[in-house]
C-alpha cells in the first residue's frame, strides 16, 4: 500500500525548478472555508504560473518533475473537465492497436493514469476504512515501472511536468470553452468528494473567476498550450471539433501519433465513444471509484455527465454571462484563440 504523509507541510516548499508553493491564506478563513469544506488545509499557489493545487499535491511535485519522460510517451493534458477522459480513451485505443478487449478489462484510470490521482483521492481514509483495495489508483513510482507505450494525463501546467516533456513525447491538450467547461467542473465539485461545494453556481463561478477553484486559473494552462502550438510534438484539440466531426479529429490523433487506423476501426472507435455508450462503460465512467467512496452516487450527477455543448446557456443569468464574457474577452485578447460555445448539430 503507498504510504500517505498526513503532516505534510506544503507551505512555503519551494521545488528544485524554483516553483514556491504557498496556501492561500484566504482558503483557510470563512467564507471559503463553509464552501469548501474538504480543504480543511486550504489551497496552494504555485508561483510563478498562479495555479492552485491541493496541498497533498505538493508531497508528489518533485516526483512529478523528476518523471523520466519516455519518447514513445503520450501525455494527455487538459484543464479539467474538457475531454480528458474521452480523449485518453481513444488515445489509448489507437496506440494499442485498437484492443478493445483490453480496454474493457482493464480500466482506464489504469491503463490511462492520471497523474493527479495521487491527491484527489483520500487514501488515508479509504485505507482507514479498508476499501482501498478496491480503488484503482496507481502511484508515480508505478506510472514509472508501466510498460510502454505510457498514455498519460494531468491537468498540470508544464512548469510543473518534466522540463523536457515537450521535447521528448508527444503531448495532447484538450481544451473545452470555459462557459462549459465551469459548469461541469461546478457539477463535479458536487460529486467528488475531494473538492466538496456547498455553495450555488454563481458563487462558484465568483470563486473560478478569482482564481481560487482547484486547477484554476484557466487561462493559465490553456493560453500556455496555445502559445506552444507550432510545436510538432502537441497536438491541440478542442471538445468542440470532437462534438461536431470526432472521425476527423481520430484521423488527427492518429496522424500525430503515427499509428495509423484502418477506415473499420474509425468506425469502432467513433462507436466506443459514442455519448450514451461511453456514459455506461464502466471502464470509464468511474462509477465503482464513486460507490467506493470517492464521491456521491447520484444518477442525476454522473462523471460522464451530459455531454453537450452550449449547456452554460440553461445555468448562467444574463448578468453571470456577461461577466464571464468580459473575463473571456480580457484574457484572449490578442491570442487569436476563440472558442465556440454553441453547436447546432451534436
Ligand atoms: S476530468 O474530471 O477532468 O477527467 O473530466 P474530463 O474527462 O476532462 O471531462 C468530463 C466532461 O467530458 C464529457 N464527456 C464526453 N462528452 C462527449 N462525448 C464523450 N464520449 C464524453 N466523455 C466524457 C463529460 O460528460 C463531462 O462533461 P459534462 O459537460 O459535465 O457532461
Amino acid at each position: 500500500m503507498p504510504s500517505f504523509d498526513s503532516h505534510h507541510q506544503p507551505d512555503g516548499r519551494l521545488l528544485q525548478s524554483g516553483v514556491k508553493f504557498t496556501v492561500i491564506p484566504e482558503t483557510l478563513q470563512s467564507p471559503f472555508k463553509d464552501h469548501f469544506p474538504a480543504y480543511y488545509k486550504g489551497l496552494v499557489r504555485a508561483e510563478p504560473g498562479g495555479f492552485v493545487i491541493h496541498p497533498k499535491f505538493v508531497n508528489n511535485a518533485e516526483k512529478i518533475y523528476n518523471m523520466k519522460v519516455r519518447s514513445d510517451d503520450v501525455w494527455i493534458r487538459t484543464f479539467p473537465r474538457s475531454g480528458t477522459t474521452w480523449t485518453s480513451e481513444l488515445t489509448w485505443l489507437i496506440m494499442n492497436d485498437c484492443n478493445f478487449e483490453e480496454a474493457a478489462r482493464v480500466g482506464q484510470p489504469i491503463r490511462s493514469p492520471n497523474l493527479d490521482a495521487n491527491y484527489i483521492n483520500h487514501w488515508d481514509k479509504f485505507a482507514a476504512e479498508g476499501s482501498f483495495d478496491t480503488m484503482d489508483i496507481i502511484t508515480i513510482d508505478e506510472i514509472e515501472k508501466m510498460p510502454s507505450p505510457r498514455v498519460l494525463k494531468c491537468h498540470l501546467p508544464f512548469d510543473l511536468l518534466p522540463p523536457n516533456l515537450l521535447d521528448t513525447a508527444k503531448v495532447i491538450y484538450v481544451a473545452r470553452n470555459p462557459k462549459d467547461a465551469i459548469v461541469s467542473l461546478f457539477y463535479f465539485h458536487k460529486l467528488v468528494n475531494l473538492c466538496t461545494f456547498t455553495g450555488d453556481l454563481e458563487t462558484f463561478v465568483d470563486y473560478f473567476l478569482d482564481n481560487k477553484v482547484l486547477w484554476t486559473p484557466y487561462f493559465g494552462t490553456v493560453l500556455d498550450a496555445w502559445g506552444k502550438r507550432s510545436h510538432p510534438n502537441l497536438l491541440i484539440l478542442f471538445y468542440e471539433d470532437m462534438k461536431k466531426d470526432i472521425r476527423a479529429q481520430i484521423k488527427r490523433i492518429s496522424t500525430f501519433l503515427n499509428k495509423p487506423v484502418t477506415p473499420e476501426q474509425i468506425e469502432k472507435l467513433v462507436d466506443h465513444v459514442r455519448f450514451d455508450k461511453f456514459s455506461k462503460n464502466e471502464s470509464v465512467n468511474y462509477t465503482k471509484e464513486i460507490k467506493a467512496g470517492v464521491g456521491k452516487d447520484d444518477p442525476n450527477n454522473t462523471f460522464v455527465r451530459k455531454g453537450q455543448t452550449g449547456g452554460w446557456k440553461n445555468h448562467f443569468s444574463p448578468e453571470v454571462n456577461r461577466k464571464i464574457d468580459e473575463w473571456i474577452a480580457k484574457n484572449l485578447e490578442g491570442t487569436g484563440l476563440k472558442f465556440v460555445t454553441e453547436l447546432n448539430d451534436q
